[in-house]
């Protein structure tokens, strides 16, 4: 059957890697990102590889009166959201909690956690009404395990699985499934922007570890999204066969 699949952060990484296999399938797409140009090549991508119609969106999930305005005007056959990915997130920085920069922490709290409330919470109403729907939220190895100078985002992440289990419980009985999955090192363009922009050192973040991609998480959202309908995954943890836990890693 058809669904209607939400992304956040499609742009890149592992959301646009989400889109392209949701498409294939052919699911009806409503996808975001802050970055324009890079929609327009998606959306002129997914109609051309899997004649898959998709609705997108400039969207900042931090700013809560765009995140409700949009999704209030997402039109017809879009509006009816039967998945929603809360993929939008980022590291900003790896520093002791003694030099961290405040806005590299307000930007993950703003974004990764402030900024997946706010896109569920007008979500989440419509699926209540219907009494169908799924929720799937991309939390991390992050959110299980605190390492070494990731301090502030393995706490948000630690919030993301807090509100999953949370939106679990609130959205029982309505029918909702809520599903995390908890990824460790996938090669995307994460650690770039952790590293604002020092190509060199997020390079060096993968090298030789063989982490995972993408495509590895997109075949488990999709999974996760295509079991039947008695059926929810409510955690599903990822990892390279090089990395045992967040801090421990082996060179392929
Ligand atoms: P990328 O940097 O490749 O992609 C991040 C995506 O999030 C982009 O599409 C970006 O779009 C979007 N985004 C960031 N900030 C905002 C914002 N304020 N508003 C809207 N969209 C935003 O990283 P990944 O694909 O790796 O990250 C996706 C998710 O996976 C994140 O939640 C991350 O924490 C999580 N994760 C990543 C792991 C990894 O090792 N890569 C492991 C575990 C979890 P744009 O810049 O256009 O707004
Ligand atoms: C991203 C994985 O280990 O860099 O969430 O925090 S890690």
């Amino acid at each position: 059957m058809k669904k209607t699949v939400f992304i956040t952060g499609a742009t890149a990484g592992i959301g646009a890697a989400i889109a392209k296999k949701f498409a294939a399938a052919g699911h009806r797409l409503v996808i975001c990102g802050r970055r324009e140009e890079r929609l327009s090549s998606l959306t002129a991508k997914l109609a051309l590889d899997y004649s898959v119609e998709a609705f997108a969106f400039p969207l900042d999930v931090r700013n809560v009166e765009q995140v409700k305005e949009a999704i209030a005007n997402i039109p017809s056959p879009f509006a009816d959201i039967d998945i929603l990915v809360n993929n939008a997130g980022l590291a900003s920085g790896l520093s002791p909690i003694q030099e961290g920069e405040l806005l590299d922490w307000e930007r993950m709290i703003d974004t990764n956690i402030k900024g997946l409330l706010y896109v569920t919470r007008e979500i989440a109403p419509l699926m209540v009404s219907k009494k169908s729907g799924h929720i799937i939220n991309i939390g991390s190895i992050a959110g299980k395990e605190v390492y070494p100078q990731g301090n502030v985002y393995c706490a948000t992440k630690h919030a993301v699985d807090a509100l999953t289990k949370g939106m679990r419980l609130d959205l029982l009985p309505h029918n909702i499934r809520v599903s995390q999955i908890s990824p460790g090192m996938v090669e995307t363009e994460f650690s770039n922007v952790r590293f604002h922009g020092d190509t060199e050192r997020a390079a060096a973040v993968y090298e030789g570890y063989n982490p995972l991609t993408a495509e590895d998480i997109a075949d488990a959202t999709f999974y996760i999204a295509n079991v039947p309908p008695h059926v929810c995954i409510n955690d599903l943890w990822i990892m390279p066969t090089t990395q045992a836990n967040s801090y421990t890693k082996v060179k392929a």
